[in-house]
C-alpha cells in the first residue's frame, strides 16, 4: 500500500517496501508499542514528575481512559489536536491517547502564543486544542478563550489542571470502553513543526513507521536500554528530546522518563541525583551553563553517562570541556524534525566527537553535498545538504508549491545546511544557506518576524537578521526603515508590538535598529548577508 495522501506525499511504494524487507519499519504502532512494554513489565516505572511516578501499566490504562473520552467526543482517526504542554507527564497521557485513536497531535512548544497557535489551529483545522492552567506565569486558558473565538473547527478545549470556562482532562477521561478506529502502522502519527524559514511554520507529516524507525536506530547508537533514565530538561515536544533518543526512544527500551520543569542546573542536578538520570539532551548554551557548574555542584552527578548536545552548532573550544567538567561522554547531534538525524558514536575518537555533528543514524540515509546547481562537489568539499531514507519526509503538509522547492523531484530533502564529509563519514556543519536564525537552538524564520513588525503603522519596511553571540550563537536585529512623516520609534516599542500581536518571546528581536535604508544585491533585493555584516561592525 501507498498512503500518500494530497495532504502528506509519503515514500513511493517501492522505497517503503525496502524500508520493510530491511526490516527498518516494524509495523509497530506507537498506542500498540506502549500496550506491548505495559504487558511486559508493567510495574516499572515509566514517567516521573516531581512527586509523581507513573508506571507503564498505569501510562497505558491513563492513555486509554482518555482514548475512550476522545473517542466518547467525536475525535478520530486523522483529526488534529494542537498539543501544548510544559515538561508535565499529561504529555504523555496525551499524546499516547491520541496515537491510539490515531488523531494527529500537532507538536506545538509552551512559548507560541496567539499569532502561532492561532495559525496552527486554522491551518490544520484542529479539533481541539490541550494546554496546561497556567505555565511559566502565563494563563493558557485566556489564550485559549481567544483562539477558540477566533478558530471555527476548534470544538474542544482541554485542560491539564483547573479548567476554567474549558474542559478538564480529568474529566474527559472515562472507563467504559468506546470504540474507535485504530491507525495503521504507515498512517500518519503527529504533524511536528519545522523550524521554518518561510513567513508561516510548516508542518511535518511522521508516520509510526518512520518515527519508530529513527527512536529504536537512535537507541542503538546512544546505548539506550531498559537501565536508561532520561531527564527532559528541553521543552518535551520539540523533536530532539522527543526522539533523539529521547523520551519516546527511552520508553521504546522500557527505560525511565523524568519531566524537568526547567533545564537550569538548580532545577536539573537534584533531579540527576534523586533519579540517577543517565542520559540527557541539551543546546549549546544550555551545556555551557552545565559544565560550568557541574565541578562547583554539590550534588551527586556520577549517573550521568551520555550528555547529548544539538540543535546548533557546539563549539570544539566548549565540546572538549565536556568530559572533565560532568565527567561523561558528549554526543554530538545534528538532527531535523524533517527526518535525518546524525550522531557521533559513543566509541570515536575524542578528536571526531568534539570536531564534528557525528553521522547518520542509517546506512540507508542517503546524503548528497551539492553545489548552488545541485551537482555533487568533490569528495571532502563543502556544500548544500541533501537528504533522502527511511525516517526523512518526502513532503510537508498540505504544503504542496513549498514542496516544489524544499525537496527534489527525486524526493531529497533540501536541508538549508552548509555541511562537509570526513573521510569517516562524519558531517562537519559549516554554516546554512537558509533564511533562518538558530538562536541558541530555536529557530527563527525572519520573515515570519517581518510580517509581524511591517503591522506596525509607522513601519515602512524591515529586515530581520541574525547577528553572532557568544553565547547564543546567533541573536536577532531588526533593520527597521520608518515611515517618511512618522513619529520616531523607540526600540522597546518595537519589541513591545511584536510581543503583543502575540508572538513567542524567543522571535521578539534582541535588537532593533532604525536605518534610512538597506543594502542591496546586485538585482536589487535586500542584502541580509550586508546588514549581517553592518550588525556585527
Ligand atoms: C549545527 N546545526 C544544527 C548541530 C541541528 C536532534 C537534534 C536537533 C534537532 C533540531 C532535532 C545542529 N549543529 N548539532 O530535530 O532530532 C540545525 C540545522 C538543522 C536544524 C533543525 C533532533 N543540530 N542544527 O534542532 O528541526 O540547521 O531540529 O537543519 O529544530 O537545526 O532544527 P530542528
Amino acid at each position: 500500500t501507498n498512503p500518500s495522501s494530497p495532504d502528506a506525499p509519503l515514500w513511493p511504494a517501492e522505497f517503503a517496501a525496502r524500508y520493510r524487507e530491511l526490516g527498518y519499519w516494524r509495523g509497530e504502532t506507537f498506542g500498540g508499542m506502549l500496550r506491548e512494554r505495559a504487558t511486559a513489565h508493567p510495574d516499572r516505572v515509566a514517567v516521573v514528575d516531581g512527586e509523581r511516578r507513573w508506571t507503564y501499566g498505569e501510562l497505558d490504562r491513563r492513555a486509554d481512559r482518555l482514548a475512550h473520552g476522545f473517542a466518547a467526543r467525536g475525535i478520530g482517526k486523522g483529526d488534529r489536536v494542537v498539543v501544548q504542554l510544559p515538561n508535565v507527564a499529561e504529555f504523555f497521557e496525551v499524546i499516547f491517547a491520541l496515537f491510539r485513536i490515531g488523531a494527529l497531535p500537532v507538536f506545538a512548544l509552551p512559548a507560541h502564543r496567539e499569532t502561532e497557535i492561532r495559525y496552527f489551529c486554522e491551518f490544520t483545522e484542529a479539533a481541539a486544542y490541550v494546554v496546561p492552567d497556567v505555565a511559566g506565569g502565563f494563563d493558557h486558558r485566556a489564550l485559549a478563550d481567544r483562539v477558540k473565538a477566533q478558530v471555527p473547527t476548534l470544538r474542544e478545549v482541554f485542560v491539564a489542571g483547573e479548567p476554567g470556562e474549558h474542559t478538564a482532562l480529568a474529566d474527559v477521561a472515562r472507563d467504559d470502553f468506546v470504540a474507535y478506529d485504530e491507525p495503521e502502522p504507515h498512517d500518519l502519527a503527529f504533524l511536528q513543526l519545522s523550524g521554518g524559514s518561510t513567513g508561516v511554520p510548516k508542518l511535518i507529516p511522521r508516520t509510526h513507521d518512520d518515527y519508530m524507525y529513527s527512536l529504536w536506530g537512535s537507541n542503538e547508537i546512544c546505548g539506550v536500554d531498559e537501565n536508561s533514565v532520561y531527564l527532559v530538561a528541553l521543552p518535551a515536544a520539540h523533536n530532539f528530546p522527543l526522539s533523539s533518543p529521547g523520551s519516546l526512544g527511552v520508553l521504546y527500551a522500557g527505560g525511565r522518563v523524568v519531566m524537568c520543569p526547567n533545564p537550569s542546573p538548580e532545577v536539573a542536578f537534584p533531579l540527576i541525583e534523586r533519579e540517577r538520570v543517565t542520559i540527557t539532551g541539551l543546546v549549546p548554551p544550555l551545556a555551557l551553563v552545565w559544565t560550568e557548574a557541574g565541578p562547583h555542584s554539590r550534588h551527586d552527578l556520577a549517573s550521568l553517562d551520555v550528555l547529548l548536545v544539538g540543535g546548533a552548532k557546539f563549539s570544539e573550544e566548549a565540546a572538549r570541556r565536556v568530559r572533565p567538567a560532568l565527567d561523561c561522554t558528549l554526543q554530538q547531534v545534528f538532527g531535523m524534525a524533517e527526518g535525518l538525524v546524525n550522531y557521533t558514536r559513543l566509541d570515536d575518537p575524542v578528536e571526531t566527537i568534539v570536531t564534528t555533528q557525528g553521522r547518520p543514524i542509517s546506512e540507508h540515509d542517503e546524503i548528497r553535498i551539492v553545489d548552488d546547481l545541485d551537482q555533487d562537489v568533490a569528495p571532502g568539499g563543502t556544500g548544500h545538504l541533501l537528504t533522502r531514507g527511511p525516517y526523512t519526509i518526502r513532503g510537508y503538509w498540505r504544503a504542496p508549491e513549498h514542496n516544489k522547492r524544499s525537496f527534489t523531484a527525486d524526493g531529497f530533502y533540501r536541508t538549508g545546511d552548509v555541511v562537509r564529509m570526513t573521510d569517516t563519514g562524519h558531517l562537519v556543519v559549516e554554516g546554512r544557506a537558509k533564511d533562518q536564525i538558530n538562536r541558541g537552538g530555536e529557530k527563527i524564520a525572519p520573515e515570519e518576524v517581518e510580517n509581524v513588525v511591517l503591522a506596525h503603522p509607522a513601519v515602512h519596511d524591515v529586515s530581520v537578521v541574525a547577528v553572532p553571540d557568544e553565547y547564543l550563537g546567533e541573536r536577532t536585529c531588526a533593520y527597521v526603515i520608518l515611515r517618511a512623516g512618522a513619529e520616531p520609534l523607540k526600540p522597546v516599542a518595537v519589541k513591545k508590538f511584536v510581543r503583543e500581536r502575540g508572538l513567542a518571546a524567543y522571535k521578539v528581536p534582541d535588537r532593533v535598529e532604525f536605518v534610512t535604508a538597506f543594502p542591496q544585491t546586485g538585482v536589487g533585493k535586500v542584502s541580509k548577508k550586508d546588514l549581517r555584516t553592518a550588525a556585527d561592525q
